[in-house]
């Protein structure tokens, strides 16, 4: 399996859908291709045939503004009501592919995420009706810079640490940057201080080194706490001119730094096509789970 290409396939895509309906986030998907290629292939438990299968683990989106990069996976995965026509129809009325996950709109989303904070305050939730049911599936939840301002996302941080929800693993897309340019505009607040002041295990990775980040996951696997990964990015992963800013944030890259981004990520297929050998290596990992969720179907 080759991570570096797969990762690059949901990049490519994602980046190109944005680029058809003229509108969406580029930064966060180009930037979190790589946790969620390794998160999706090697940790998460669904199954494809039955998204709604009741013990599979859940993924909370909440900085949901990167949508197309959760479309361009289970399309590579294989839901099978993914279909590429649903990428070319990203942010359509009518289709499954709308700006901001939406629960209920598309399989496999657990998740209407859109108002910055509430996903990773309602994974608190999720995680703790986990505990009460004696579940053992884990709720995996993303942030970005934005949810973490918000005053919801604090209180929910707090309980989180006082319920000692090890059950809960939060990827933080700690790339310095939001809408408006830095962090460092807004905010001096040490994040990593913040968790462990509220009972939470804090972990780091580089967020671009498949390794690392696979590390930092098993690592957040048996906990006592609720974990943090600090996973350190760069928005907008690969494009040219606009990497490491905020006009990757929510704007189409443009004709000019797409092709640019090709040529960067060594990425010479048209739009929307990925090569046989890289499809099928993502459709095993869409299959990885599924045996062992049939037996215990509940
Ligand atoms: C409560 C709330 N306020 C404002 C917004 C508008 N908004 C969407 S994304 C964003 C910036 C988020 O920054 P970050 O999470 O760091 O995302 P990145 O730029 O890294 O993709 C803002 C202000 C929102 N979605 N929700
Ligand atoms: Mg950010």
């Amino acid at each position: 399996m080759e991570l570096k290409q797969m990762a690059n396939a949901a990049r490519m895509l994602s980046a190109e859908m944005i680029e058809k309906a003229k509108s969406g986030h580029p930064g966060v998907a180009l930037g979190m291709a790589d946790i969620m290629t390794v998160l999706w292939t090697k940790f998460m438990h669904f199954d494809i045939q039955n998204p709604a299968w009741e013990n599979r683990d859940r993924f909370v989106f909440s900085n949901g503004h990167g949508s197309s990069l959760l479309y361009s996976i289970f399309y590579l995965l294989g839901f099978p009501k993914m279909t590429l026509d649903q990428l070319k129809k990203f942010r359509q009325l009518g289709s499954i592919t709308p700006g901001h996950p939406e629960l209920g709109i598309t399989p496999g989303v657990d998740f209407s995420a859109g108002p910055l904070g509430q996903g990773i305050a309602s994974s608190v939730g999720m995680a703790l009706a986990a505990k009460i049911q004696k579940k053992s599936h884990k709720i995996y939840c993303s942030v970005g810079d934005g949810c973490l301002m918000e005053g919801v996302a604090g209180e929910a941080i707090a309980l989180a640490g006082l319920w000692k929800l090890n059950n809960l693993i939060v990827l933080w897309d700690d790339n310095e940057i939001t809408i408006d340019g830095g962090t460092n505009i807004s905010s001096v607040t040490n994040m990593k201080m913040r968790f462990e002041a509220d009972g939470w295990r804090v972990l780091g990775c580089d967020g671009h080194d498949f390794d690392d980040i696979e590390r930092a996951l098993n690592e957040a696997q048996n906990s006592d706490r609720p974990t943090l990964i600090d996973c350190k990015t760069i928005i907008g992963f690969g494009a040219p001119t606009k990497a490491g800013k905020s006009s990757c944030h929510g704007a189409p890259l443009g004709a000019e730094e797409l092709a640019g981004l090709r040529q960067n990520l060594g990425w010479p297929y048209p739009a929307f096509e990925i090569p046989e050998n890289i499809l099928s290596d993502w459709r095993r990992a869409g299959l990885r789970t599924t045996s062992p969720h049939l037996k215990t179907l509940q």
